[in-house]
């Protein structure tokens, strides 16, 4: 069945962003029609394809407005890319805003058109916490005609948190094969300044306190390993803590900052391991995308990040605040190849599990089952 789906996301960089990105992409690609409905052009939407639409939402800056009115602005649009494409469905990814706004779209547009929402994490898990907003959240889920999350541990904190009769369903992420796979480059690494001899560690976020970079630089830091250098990846409202921190453990020379990057398979690929010890992550598409490129990760047990990567499989899970043991995973796969190499081929086996093409049918069955009723 060939359908019309709107999809609401952040546009912006994030897993979630480059998630609905991506599922929209392969629906085009199978034919379906898909209409972003979002602030700015999703960042991976990068070439013309003539299935995808894309819908800006621009608010009026009205002087009388103290706070742009962007959700009621977004919700409007929705409404007219309904009546004026006949939309089928609507994928909203995140309960806040996006869920809200497409039920508020749809009783704008006067339609019953079906609403599946994604829940990415932050909504449940940082905003959940905000007794003012738990009201939004669950209106946005009731409103929902299916919802998925992207962890099954999502799916529990959602049960526990916000309400235990609603009904969802667990669709993990995928990543682009095509883009994250070994890259056999050997002067990848001279052209970011790294030598053969270098171990080197990478972190990939967006520098939120969430990510706990703080201990990702304490585990380093007490790492007995030569020629060690940290490539740490992204911008945010860290940088500056971060950057002290570095300057006090007096790492200038080890540590390198290579900013936002839209694409990171080939800082992944010059990578030995990636690390990630967040206290809160709902899936941690990095790890995947490091797994897919043959990268062994040391993660924290947060969230759905154990659904990623099993301990002493494809890297290792150590506890949430646990530097000690990260320092000790970190220095076992930089020192020991073999371990390493296991590590690398189970993970770019692992990696298969979470295949683009299944993870677009499990959403396209979702699709056809709300539409149908
Ligand atoms: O990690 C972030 O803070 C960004 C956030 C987002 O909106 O992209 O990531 C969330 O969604 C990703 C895609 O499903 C997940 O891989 C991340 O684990 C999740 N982040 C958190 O739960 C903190």
């Amino acid at each position: 069945m060939k359908l019309r789906i709107g999809v609401l996301c952040y546009p912006s960089v994030g897993g979630s962003g480059i998630l609905a990105t991506e599922l929209g992409m392969k629906l085009a690609d199978r034919g379906h029609d898909v209409h972003f409905i979002t602030s700015s052009i999703p960042f991976r939407l990068n070439a013309y394809h003539p299935n995808i639409t894309f819908h800006q939402v621009e608010i009026n800056q009205y002087s009388v407005f103290r706070y742009p009115p962007y959700d009621i602005t977004l919700a409007s649009k929705i409404a007219s890319v309904i009546q004026a494409f006949g939309l089928d469905v609507i994928h909203a990814h995140y309960a806040v805003p996006h869920a809200v706004c497409a039920a508020l779209g749809r009783e704008m547009a006067g339609t019953n058109i079906p609403i599946v929402s994604t829940l990415h994490g932050t909504d449940i898990t940082v905003l959940g916490e905000d007794e003012e907003l738990k009201p939004a959240i669950l209106y946005g889920l009731r409103q929902s005609n299916a919802i998925t999350a992207v962890s099954d541990s999502l799916r529990q904190e959602t049960l526990e948190r916000i309400g235990s009769d609603l009904s969802i369903d667990v669709i993990h992420n995928f990543i682009d094969e095509s883009v994250y796979r070994p890259l056999d480059d050997s002067s990848l690494r001279e052209r970011y300044g790294l030598t053969e001899s270098d171990h080197v560690v990478i972190h990939v976020s967006n520098f939120r306190q969430v990510k706990r970079i703080d201990l990702v630089l304490e585990a380093f830091d007490r790492m007995d390993v030569p020629d060690k250098k940290l490539l740490l990846v992204g911008d945010g409202p860290l940088m500056g803590a971060m950057r002290r921190q570095v300057s006090e453990l007096s790492l200038e020379q080890d540590v390198i900052f290579a900013g936002k990057q839209e694409q990171v398979a080939e800082l992944l690929a010059i990578s030995d391991v990636h690390v990630l010890l967040s206290d809160k992550e709902a899936f941690g598409l990095v790890a995947l995308e490091a797994m897919a490129t043959g990268i062994p990760s040391v993660v924290s047990d947060a969230g759905g990040l154990p659904e990623v990567i099993t301990d002493g499989a494809e890297g290792f899970v150590v506890a949430r605040g646990d530097v000690a043991g990260a320092t000790k995973a970190l220095e076992n796969i930089l020192l020991d190849k073999a371990l390493q190499m296991r590590l690398r081929e189970n993970g770019l086996k692992r990696a298969k599990q979470f295949a683009s093409a299944d993870i677009v049918s499990a959403y396209e069955s979702l699709y056809e089952r709300v539409v149908r009723v």
